[in-house]
């Protein structure tokens, strides 16, 4: 046995009933194969393959709060501390009824790749609950932040990790999250990310995973001879990535057509009006279904489907393994010809290695939804230094550190002899500074 199949044997055996994280490390190795091989014996020497599928730490705690029936609930909070290698632990928080062990260790061990391409000076990590915002007072948001907090102060800080929004986890959560940290603590520091504007955040922030996915999908594009303009483009979900992914490219010329969220997809062959969707999702918390209660030339559909939609482009935002093979033939079937992932995860293996294999350009999420992570890295920049860049200023840094991913990707691949494969391109090029960083700082 191959020593990269060696440590996916040993993951499956000591990780039991983890199944996206065995995901995502399969895909990780496999792409890793080629490094490995041509330097078995030190990689098998220095265990980097064994530490690297360990996390460094992983917390867990409950998490009591009362409702406002006055009764207490019990959630189990994480924080995954995967790879500090090359910068405190950086990654988000999900709070989402889905959340347990395997979904935050496949998003860590992710996030260990993607802030690696990011070019900045954060480790992996990721956390969250199985907290569900859905349907709570604000009230109730803000009794369980302030609970998560009171245990998950105890193992963050702003050099030691970082944690950020992800599904669930928006500029409200970060908001009582915050203050309840700087109450236990009495620290004014940059020991969240996504921040509000008047108390430490960062411009662009917000819009930042969408428009960096638009910026490398552009990149991609062009490097293919193509461009945004006039393409016809599918997102699915309508939460933070999705909506501004779809500013960026209406702004580019492209016309965006459907949108989602998990219990249908609307369909505006128009084009989606954008000020409609984030005032039903970011101003009323509502439902994607009401958009075509207001608005005539569109239809919406209960349940999955959207990838049925005829597009060129497909840029799937919403949640891991939402694209599977059947929506990927679907796709092809209809003339798409480039995936880029904002999501986490969003297609499955074996749809990935369909598109590829039909020749469709693919940019994994941690090549292509590093610009949130970045930008966060960003932020704790300007905290550090004690003050505020403009939105301009921000939006050229995100634009090139995009750029940049887009050719460290693009060359991995082509140095591996594997032009155009962006998956293991993403993969080698994340891998090669962490495992330069591993080495050097010695067994630990
Ligand atoms: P939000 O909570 O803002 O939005 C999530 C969207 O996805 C909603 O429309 C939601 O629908 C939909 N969704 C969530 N879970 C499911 C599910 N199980 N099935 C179908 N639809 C679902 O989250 P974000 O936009 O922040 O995150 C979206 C994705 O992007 C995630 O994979 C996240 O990890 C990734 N990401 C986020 C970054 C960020 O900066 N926020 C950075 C990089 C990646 P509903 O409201 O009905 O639940
Ligand atoms: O998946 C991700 O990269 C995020 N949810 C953003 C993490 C962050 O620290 O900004």
């Amino acid at each position: 046995m191959s020593y990269t199949e060696e440590i996916y044997a040993r993951v499956i055996e000591q990780n039991p009933g983890e199944p996206e994280f065995h995901q995502a490390v399969k895909e990780v190795l496999d792409s890793l194969k080629l490094v490995i091989d041509a330097n078995e014996e030190e990689y098998r020497k220095l265990g980097i393959l064994e530490r690297l599928v360990e996390p460094e730490r992983i917390i867990s705690f409950r998490v009591p709060w009362v409702d406002d029936q006055g009764k207490v609930q019990i959630n189990k909070g994480y924080r995954v501390q995967f790879n500090s290698a090359i910068g405190p632990y950086k990654g988000g928080l999900r709070f989402h009824p889905s959340v347990n062990q395997s979904i935050l260790k496949f998003l860590g061990f992710e996030q260990v790749f993607k802030n690696s391409l990011t070019g900045l000076p954060i480790g992996g990590g990721k956390g969250g609950s199985n907290f569900d915002p859905k349907g709570k007072s604000d009230r109730e948001v803000m009794a369980f932040c302030q609970s998560f907090m009171t245990e998950l102060q105890k193992y963050i800080g702003a050099d030691q990790d970082v944690p950020a929004g992800d599904i669930g986890v928006g500029g409200r959560e970060i908001g009582y999250l915050y203050g309840q940290y700087k109450r236990l603590t009495g620290q004014y520091e940059g020991v969240l990310t996504g921040k509000g504007l008047t108390w430490g955040g960062s411009l662009v922030r917000t819009q930042a995973t969408g428009y960096g996915l638009v910026y490398i999908l552009d990149e991609m594009l062009k490097a293919a001879g193509k461009s945004m303009e006039g393409q016809t483009i599918v997102v699915s979900g309508s939460g933070n990535v999705a909506i501004y992914a779809v500013e960026k490219a209406q702004e580019l010329g492209a016309k965006v057509v459907a949108m989602s969220d998990s219990n249908g997809y609307v369909y505006d062959p128009e084009g989606i009006k954008l000020d409609i969707v984030k005032d039903i999702k970011e101003v009323k918390r509502g439902r994607i279904k009401e958009y075509a209660e207001q608005v005539s030339s569109a239809v919406y559909t209960e349940g999955k489907g959207i990838w049925t939609v005829k597009c060129d482009i497909a840029l799937p935002c919403a949640t891991q393994n939402e694209l599977n093979l059947d929506d990927a033939k679907a796709l092809v079937a209809n003339g798409c010809f480039a995936i880029a992932e904002g999501a986490n995860m969003p297609t499955t293996r074996e749809a990935t290695d369909y598109v590829q294999a039909q020749g469709l350009l693919f940019m994994p999420g941690k090549a292509s939804n590093a610009g949130g992570v970045a930008t966060s890295a960003l932020e704790m920049c300007q905290n550090s230094a004690r003050l505020s860049w403009t939105f301009e200023e921000v939006d050229e840094k995100l634009k090139n550190i995009m750029k940049d991913i887009y050719a460290k990707v693009a060359d991995a691949a082509e140095r591996y002899d594997v032009p155009g494969n962006f998956v293991v391109g993403a993969n080698i090029a994340g891998f090669e500074k962490v495992v330069d960083a591993m080495k050097a700082q010695g067994l630990v």
